[in-house]
């Protein structure tokens, strides 16, 4: 009997016990468990888009908050000034907040600060963030800005701790004021260019066309008379070509508007060579050599501007050719004075205008009846009345003269 007592109790005991446990664990579970979930703590966590980036690119620091309702948000990030630039020191009419859930309607404050107090080549950025959005507050957010590096290195990023300030609303939906676990408050990126490959050096290929080819007559811009005739003259020699050095298929020359864009005609192909001794020193050339070429060319084209070309050749194949160009300038030749303009028509006065009148009549007849040229008529030299040039002067002469004749 007392052994059947003493196992109920045990029995009692154990039951007692596990009701026991299972409270604790229910009481635990429910409100330790919760309570401490519902602890007015935010989680911060910072980092870099990229580990490394080269010069001059934009990039971005973000910060990670999780666990809360955030509606405010005040922090100073600390960042190499020497290294990158946050982009509205570079972007003063934008912003450098990229805000991955975007709930900040309302940005009060960004302002980028020299931390003097940290030491040389740091800024202090401070940013305040308010949200008046209504629509809930999300659970966690990601805050991130953008920085443009700017000089190779390790360029390090800090929240200050004792600035970073959080509020929103808590589990219960009351305003609250979050204590901050940091699980980050410090980062790098790595500011590195890829090396620059070394340059590969290509040999210098052989020139497979090159010499000279200089037009030295005439003198550049001269002027020439529409009916003469110039010298077109000048030297070429090649020091390579498909057809060897020093040799010279052919000089042809012509004739360009005055742009050079524009061919307007050949002048002459394969043109002559001649001796040039002076220019015996160019690309092997023995002396008394061929290197000269030159043309006697009757100019007959209308006056204007033109550019002359000459085309030293040295294959066949026309595949190796050298230029050079001289401009030029055609005018109509200065028209020659008629001593005695009309004579055929029976001037025979020679006076200037050439008109027919009384006093031609009066030459003719003077000379037909004395068989001399009265003075003052037949010009400077004394020219004979025999205006159809036979020789005499008889009644036809006078005829042709007559009907020239113009009345007053
Ligand atoms: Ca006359
Ligand atoms: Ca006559």
């Amino acid at each position: 009997m007392r052994k059947v007592i003493s196992s109920r109790k045990i029995i009692s005991l154990i039951i007692v016990a596990i009701l026991a446990s299972i409270s604790i664990f229910w009481y635990f579970n429910r409100y330790i468990y919760k309570s401490r979930a519902g602890e007015n703590t935010v989680k911060v966590n910072l980092s870099t888009s990229e580990p490394t980036v080269p010069t001059a690119k934009d990039f971005f620091t973000s910060i990670n908050l999780s666990d809360q309702k955030i509606a405010a948000l005040d922090f100073s990030l600390v960042y190499d000034s020497t290294r990158m630039n946050y982009y509205k020191e570079t972007h003063p009419n934008e912003s450098g907040i990229v805000q991955i859930q975007t709930i900040y309607d309302d940005v009060t404050l960004e302002e980028v600060k020299d931390a003097v107090e940290l030491g040389a080549g740091k800024k202090r950025l401070r940013i305040v963030l308010l949200s008046t959005a209504n629509t809930d507050i999300k659970v966690g957010q990601i805050i991130s800005l953008k920085f443009t590096s700017k000089a190779e290195g390790t360029a390090s990023f800090e929240l200050e701790k004792n600035k970073f300030f959080v509020a929103g609303t808590d589990i219960n939906g009351n305003p609250a004021d979050f204590s901050i676990e940091f699980q980050n408050n410090t980062t790098s990126i790595t500011i590195s260019n890829p090396p620059t490959p070394t340059p590969t050096i290509t040999p210098t290929p052989t020139p497979t066309c090159s010499g000279y080819n200089y037009f030295d007559e005439p003198a550049s811009n001269t002027t020439i008379i529409k009916g003469s005739t110039i010298l077109l003259k000048g030297w070429a020699r090649f020091c390579y070509g498909p057809a060897g050095q020093g040799v010279r298929n052919r000089v042809d020359l012509h004739l360009f508007d005055v742009t050079g864009n524009t061919a307007i005609k050949a002048v002459a192909g394969s043109v002559d060579s001649e001796n040039r001794i002076d220019t015996s020193s160019y690309c092997g050339s023995g002396n008394l050599n061929s290197n000269g070429w030159k043309y006697n060319w009757t100019v007959d084209i209308p006056p204007g501007s033109y550019m002359l070309k000459s085309t030293a050749v040295n294959d066949a194949g026309n595949n190796c050719k050298l230029r050079s160009e001289k401009n030029i300038t055609i005018i109509n030749p200065t028209p020659t004075i008629d001593p005695c303009p009309n004579f055929a028509k029976g001037n025979a006065n020679c006076d200037p205008q050439g008109s027919i009148t009384l006093a031609d009549f009066a030459c003719w007849r003077y000379e037909y009846i004395n068989h001399e040229v009265e003075d003052g008529c037949g010009g400077a030299q004394k020219k004979s009345a025999d205006f159809n040039s036979s020789n005499s002067v008889t009644l036809f002469d006078f005829a042709i003269s007559r009907s020239s004749y113009s009345r007053p």
